[in-house]
């Protein structure tokens, strides 16, 4: 069933090719994953009209004729040469890279030979777009890895909240939740996990080290994991032992910010007029300055990818996308508060991927 998938991918693709002398060259790991479901390949993908390939070298091509069916596996000695043989064999003169991934050394070395034989390269953003729109919709099969990620993300965070109390230090709830994630089923940590204390807070991508978690500060966790190379992400604030009422007051901000903002999704709704309604709250809050970031980003194969939720962003959502809604207010030298959901955009709203309770809990 998954084959048939892969195969709808590379034939979507295809509308960015205008002709059979035109081919793709795929060399971004993730995208050579989601056109054919082998993601470890350390090689690249050719896709004309009428036929794929993956080049994958001697260590890989075991398990890559067992899994792709998507297109033709090829055992490649010196690159160069065999992705030569094939764009020759099909009449190729023009070949698209994906300017966003490939290095200046790599298109280097592949232009050298594509120049000598009279075939033109193509680096504008074409094929990057093209496969970014297809990446941003996201299907039932991905919709599902998506969800499990995050279940995995948020059974981890419940157990390590056990371990939370005066005395820990923020490196070790790392280090547990990380273990937890793993135990739970996760291939990896999406992105080096957040959990951070006390001042630290008001750093939005703070580094988690040996300060020890003090009775009256906030904890923040930004955490996710990876199932089957989907990401997870979610950020909870929660207080220990008490919290003062500016605390309270800042908390009580965020919150009303991100459910303004998780009103406002869904299919044709403007990214920016997402940010919009959450970016609002805290400036007549008078916090304005202090929030600094985006309210989102998409999520998926990448934890930071298409579409972007910002005050510039003009993108249209739509059904089957999944975005993340993360306002914060940080206050240098103070605390900060951010609280973070993903969720997957409908045609009436959307689905929160996210079952965590969002109130300030004091522990
Ligand atoms: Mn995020």
């Amino acid at each position: 069933m998954e084959s048939g998938i892969f195969s709808e991918r590379i034939n979507a693709l295809r509308t960015a090719l205008r002709s059979p002398s035109e081919a793709l060259l795929i060399t971004n790991e993730k995208n050579i994953g989601y056109l054919c479901g082998f993601f470890k390949s350390e090689g690249v993908m050719l896709v004309t009209l009428g036929n794929a390939y993956l080049f994958v070298d001697f260590r890989y091509i075991e398990s890559a004729q067992k899994m792709v069916s998507s297109c033709e596996v090829i055992c490649f000695k010196k690159l160069n040469d065999d992705l030569l043989r094939i764009i020759k064999e099909q009449g190729v003169s023009k070949v698209y890279f994906e300017a966003s991934d490939i290095s200046v050394a790599r298109y280097s070395s592949f232009k050298k030979v594509f120049d000598e034989n009279r075939i033109e390269c193509d680096c504008s953003n074409t094929l990057d777009e093209s496969i970014s729109r297809l990446r941003i919709i996201k299907d039932k099969s991905e919709l599902d890895k998506l969800i499990k990620a995050q279940k995995i993300a948020e059974k981890s965070y419940l157990e390590v909240l056990n371990y939370l109390k005066p005395g820990v230090s923020e490196k070790e709830i790392a280090a547990r939740l990380e273990y937890f994630m793993k135990l739970n089923g996760a291939v990896d940590i999406s992105f080096d996990l957040i959990t951070i204390t006390g001042k630290k807070t008001s750093l939005p991508h703070g580094i988690p080290s040996d300060d020890i978690v003090k009775n009256g500060d906030f904890f923040t966790f930004d955490i996710g994991a990876v199932y089957e190379g989907y990401h997870s992400d979610t950020t909870r604030t929660v207080a220990i032992g008490s919290a003062t009422d500016e605390m309270k007051e800042v908390y009580s901000i965020v919150l009303k910010a991100q459910l303004a903002a998780l009103d406002t999704i869904r299919e044709g709704a403007l990214c920016c007029d997402i940010d919009k309604a959450a970016r609002q709250i805290i400036e007549t809050s008078g916090y304005g300055k202090c929030f600094g970031h985006a309210v989102g980003h998409g999520v998926g194969l990448d934890i930071h990818e298409a579409p972007t939720v910002s005050p510039k962003s003009d993108t249209i959502l739509k059904a089957g996308m999944i975005i993340t809604d993360e306002p914060g207010i940080y206050l240098p030298d103070k605390f900060g508060v951010r609280i973070e959901d993903t969720v997957f955009v409908t045609e009436n709203g959307c689905k929160n991927l996210v079952n965590l309770p969002k109130e300030l809990i004091i522990l």
